[in-house]
């Protein structure tokens, strides 16, 4: 398959979370809209209200769109800006992570629940207790399972280095030079999967020097959409760049880290996010991610399948974009 592109064309979808749940292959989306806001460095013009999942029986074939799985009128801790999703399944139930901005304009992570995994899902309450910042995804171990999250700039994390949300700190964006980067957030999630078990710590990730990647590294450090895989036994933490629009990948010998910078998986794709995810469907892996090639706007943007390649020693491939 070389890119049967994009998986919806009559509508706008992004950052793609490939999940396989009853061999089939499910995405959870953002479902962009169209919106007079401006852009800017805080993401205001991504201004999604809803999501919708889709599926496919196989790669290139028909994709369904799914009815609305909810929306922010059923978040009541909930503003705006439904964000980057993703899902995870356990004992029959499934879990939909999803980050919004709640009432003083915070992002939180919110999970809702639903015994189909295209929904209709039905959100908690409350956000997670201890949750911040942006783009959750989840592991699910045998054992354990665990929430990938944060995002820099727009997403927040630069505000909470004290552990406590700090407004002043929006402005400053990032740490600088030879500072050690903001490191994404990893949680391990409770037996009911709705809430944080031990706190939040970072999720270190070191250059190949082996010294914890450095903010002035703005082509490798950490900005947003985390993502995590596990293959051959070893643990493949990924996420974009950022303001340098790359997805890079690092890698770990446990899901808590350390991990160490490995690569480039993606380059630059048009539009100014770049966001993916990694899935394994009959045997083959996959990159899911998405452009701009349909709007030529940065908030609508078309979610892409194309396969993922490792080599003998379980490095990836990069891929160049194809519009
Ligand atoms: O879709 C809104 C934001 O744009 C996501 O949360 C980020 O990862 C970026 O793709």
């Amino acid at each position: 398959m070389a890119d049967s592109n994009p998986l919806v064309a009559s509508d706008f979808f992004a950052d793609p979370s490939g999940r396989v749940f009853n061999d089939r292959l499910y995405i959870y989306p953002s479902h962009d809209r169209k919106t007079d806001i401006p852009d800017d460095d805080n993401g205001s013009q991504y201004d999604m209200a809803d999501y919708h999942v889709l599926s496919m029986n196989e790669i290139g074939g028909e994709v369904t769109v799914h009815g609305k799985a909810f929306g922010i009128e059923d978040v009541p801790w909930a503003e705006k800006q439904l964000w980057a999703p993703d899902c995870a399944s356990k004992s029959g139930e499934y879990y939909f992570y999803f980050p919004a901005r709640n009432h003083e304009g915070i992002f939180r992570i919110g999970v809702a629940v639903s015994e189909t995994p295209e929904g209709p899902f039905v959100p908690e309450k409350e956000p997670i207790e201890g949750s911040f910042s942006i783009d959750p995804a989840v592991l699910v171990e045998e054992e354990s399972a665990y929430l990938y999250f944060g995002g820099i700039w727009g997403g927040q994390l630069q505000c909470w280095r004290t552990g406590s949300f700090d407004a002043e700190a929006y402005s400053s964006m990032e740490a600088s030079g030879d500072e050690a980067a903001l490191m994404p957030k990893v949680a391990k999630l409770s037996g009911d999967m709705k809430a944080f078990e031990g706190g939040v710590r970072d999720l270190v990730i070191l250059d190949v020097d082996g010294v914890p990647m450095r903010a002035g590294r703005r082509d490798r450090r950490f900005f947003e959409a985390a993502w995590m895989h596990k293959r051959g036994g070893k643990y493949y933490f990924s996420y974009s760049t950022g303001d340098t629009h790359y997805i890079v990948y690092a890698m770990g010998d446990s899901p808590l880290g350390p991990f160490t910078y490995a690569g480039r998986i993606l380059e630059p794709v048009q539009g100014w996010t770049t966001h993916h995810s990694i899935v394994e469907f009959r045997g083959k892996w996959y990159l899911c991610y998405h452009d701009t090639s349909i709007s030529g706007k940065n908030h609508l943007r078309s979610a892409k399948i194309r396969e993922l390649v490792y080599d003998d020693d379980g490095r990836i491939k990069l891929a160049q974009p194809q519009s």
